[in-house]
């Protein structure tokens, strides 16, 4: 294999949790009056908390309504709500193929790391009992710039020792695709092409990356 690390997105990568942030958020909105759909979760997947929120104010018309204190609280309210979302979740909510992959890519020696932009990742992956497989998990709260940003993954690439060209990017979000981009490693899309269209390749799950062609 041509690459010696592979840097995972969590959230709708390795699990279904990107349904739960769009509920939580979705949830928000309705108390301040802003409803929004799928087509513009779209553009939330991937973003950090505060941006997402942001993104939402703006949607809705209402970016200059709110003090930072009450946009800090909004922020809190969401993340409870998520947070309750994901108490119940265990290894069965992994998404199919992916211990398996796991353990295809470790034979071959290759160097794992998580590129969540979420503060709860390390909850998720405990929940999800695959915390050991990583080598390298970047701290979401420690990390300037967001993605699109290449921050995340550049994070990760020198956290395994790696340079960025060694190194394959997954994901299922616009802002993370442009992030892998932009840290110059090769991307891999899971979901919509037609949204993901700047990856390299895109599978529809994740149990469909062929690692033999990387
Ligand atoms: P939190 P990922 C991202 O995770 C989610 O896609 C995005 O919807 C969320 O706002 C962001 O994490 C921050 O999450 O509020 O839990 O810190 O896709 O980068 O794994
Ligand atoms: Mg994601």
């Amino acid at each position: 294999m041509r690459y010696t690390g592979f840097i995972f997105d969590l959230d709708g990568v390795l699990t279904d949790t990107s349904e739960y942030h769009f509920k939580a958020w979705q949830t928000l909105g309705q108390t301040i009056g802003i409803d929004f759909d799928r087509e513009f979760n779209e553009s939330l997947k991937g973003v950090g908390r505060m941006d997402s929120l942001e993104r939402i104010l703006a949607f809705g018309g209402k970016a200059d309504a709110y003090s930072v204190d009450e946009k800090t609280q909004m922020a809190q309210q969401k993340n409870s709500l998520y947070v309750e979302m994901i108490q119940g979740m265990s290894p069965s909510d992994l998404f199919e193929g992916v211990e398996d992959l796991l353990q295809r890519l470790k034979q071959e020696n290759v160097k794992l790391a998580i590129g969540s932009a979420s503060k709860n990742a390390p909850f998720v992956l405990d929940r999800l009992g695959i915390a050991d497989a990583f080598d390298y998990v970047v701290p979401a709260g420690n990390v300037q710039n967001s993605k699109p940003f290449p921050d995340i993954f550049l994070d990760a690439a020198v956290n395994l020792n790696l340079p960025p060209e060694s190194c394959v990017g997954i994901e299922d979000s616009e802002a993370g695709i442009e992030a892998i981009l932009a840290a110059g490693m090769y991307a891999v899309g899971i979901g919509d092409p037609a949204i993901l269209h700047r990856a390299h390749v895109v599978y529809t799950e994740t149990r469909e990356i062929e690692i033999e062609w990387l």
